[in-house]
C-alpha cells in the first residue's frame, strides 16, 4: 500500500495565503460596497436638501412679488383717492415655468370673510352683530354640530357657557386625551378641529368664509364676499340673488359703502355698515413650487397698512396642502 505524502510545506503556506487573500477582498468589497451605499444616500440627501431650499426660495420670490403687485394696487388707489379692492386680482391661481421649477400661486382676500375673532370685542363682551352675522351664517351653511356658542366659547376669556351649545374646559377635560379651551383669539385655522365632537365636513364647508384675524381688524370687504357671507350681512338676501350679485361683482366692485348699500338689489333692506368695507388690508398668497417632483408650500399672510401702503408679513406656513384651489391662468 502506498502512503500518501504530506503536501510540501510550501504548499499549505499558499493555500492559507489564498484564503487570506480571498478574505481580505471579500472584506475590502463589503467595505466599500458599504461606502458606496452611504456616499450614493449622503448625495441623495444632499441633493433633496439642495433642492428643497431652492424651492423654498422660489416660495420666497412668490411672496416678494405679490408683495410689489399689494403696493402697486395701493399706489394706484391712492393716486385715483378711490380704495377699492375688487375680485379680479384674487379670482384665479397663475401658473409659472422657472428655471426646472413649476410655480403655483394664488391670492386669497382675508377681508371678504366673517373675522372669527370679532365674535368677541377687544374689550372682552360678546359682540352682538357679529354673533348675529355668523349666527345668519351657520344657518344658511345648514351646519349642525358646528355651532356659535362653539367658537365664541373657545376664544372668550371666562368660563361661563354660552347657549346650550357652548362648551367651556369643563367639557374639555371630559374628552380623552384632555385639553382647555383656548381663552384667547384663534391663530390658526386648524384650531377649529379641537372644538368639541365637530364633524369635518362642516368645518371644510365653513373654512372659505371665516378668517382668524385680530381682533378689531377683520372688516369684512362686500366686494370679494362669498354669496353666503353677503347674506350673512344683509337679512333676507335669496339665494338667487346673492349668486348674481357675486358673478356681477368679478368686474364691478362697488366704489364706496353707500353705492353698496343703494344697490337696487338690496331695496327695501336696511343694512348695518358696522365692521364693513369696499378694500382690503389682509391678503394670503398661497404658493407651491413643484422642483425635481418635490413640493414646496407656502402660505403667507400679508397685512398691507392702509394709511402708508407699507406690507407686514404676519404668518408664514409651511404645513399645509390643497392650497391651490383656484382655476390655473398660464402666465
Ligand atoms: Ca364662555
Ligand atoms: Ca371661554
Amino acid at each position: 500500500m502506498t502512503r500518501l505524502k504530506p503536501l510540501p510545506l510550501i504548499h499549505q503556506q499558499r493555500g492559507v495565503a489564498l484564503m487570506i487573500v480571498i478574505l481580505i477582498f471579500a472584506l475590502v468589497s463589503l467595505l466599500s460596497v458599504g461606502m458606496h451605499n452611504r456616499q450614493k444616500t449622503f448625495i441623495q440627501s444632499a441633493s433633496s436638501v439642495s433642492a428643497m431650499s431652492q424651492a423654498y426660495e422660489y416660495a420666497m420670490g412668490s411672496e416678494i412679488y405679490a408683495r410689489r403687485l399689494l403696493k402697486d394696487d395701493w399706489d394706484n388707489d391712492k393716486s385715483a383717492n378711490e380704495f377699492v379692492d375688487g375680485l379680479d386680482q384674487v379670482s384665479n391661481a397663475i401658473v409659472l415655468p422657472v428655471d426646472q421649477a413649476a410655480l403655483e400661486a394664488q391670492f386669497n382676500d382675508m377681508h371678504g370673510r366673517l373675522n372669527i375673532n370679532d365674535l368677541v370685542d377687544v374689550g372682552g363682551s360678546p359682540n352682538a352683530l357679529m354673533r348675529e352675522r355668523f349666527e345668519a351664517l351657520f344657518s344658511r351653511l345648514a351646519l349642525d354640530t358646528l355651532t356659535v356658542d362653539l367658537l365664541q366659547d373657545w376664544i372668550d376669556d371666562n368660563q361661563d357657557v354660552s347657549g346650550i351649545d357652548g362648551a367651556e374646559d369643563g367639557e374639555y377635560l371630559n374628552m380623552a386625551p384632555a385639553y382647555r379651551s383656548a381663552s384667547q383669539p384663534f391663530m390658526h385655522s386648524s384650531e377649529l378641529l379641537a372644538l368639541l365632537n365637530v364633524d369635518q365636513k362642516e368645518i371644510a364647508s365653513l373654512r372659505p368664509h371665516v378668517s382668524m384675524l385680530p381682533r378689531g381688524w377683520g372688516m369684512t370687504n362686500v366686494n370679494t364676499a362669498s354669496a353666503e357671507v353677503l347674506q350673512s350681512i344683509v337679512k333676507d338676501l335669496p339665494d338667487a340673488d346673492a349668486e348674481r350679485l357675486v358673478e356681477q361683482l368679478q368686474d364691478t366692485p362697488w366704489k364706496s359703502l353707500q353705492e353698496f348699500a343703494n344697490d337696487p338689489v338690496f331695496k327695501g333692506k336696511t343694512i348695518d355698515q358696522t365692521n364693513l368695507s369696499v378694500y382690503s388690508n389682509f391678503f394670503e398668497v398661497a404658493t407651491r413650487i413643484t422642483l425635481n417632483e418635490r413640493k414646496v408650500r407656502l402660505r403667507s399672510v400679508i397685512l398691507r397698512n392702509q394709511s402708508d401702503g407699507s406690507m407686514q408679513v404676519i404668518q408664514r406656513d409651511q404645513g399645509q396642502k390643497y392650497l391651490i384651489t383656484k382655476e390655473k391662468l398660464g402666465l
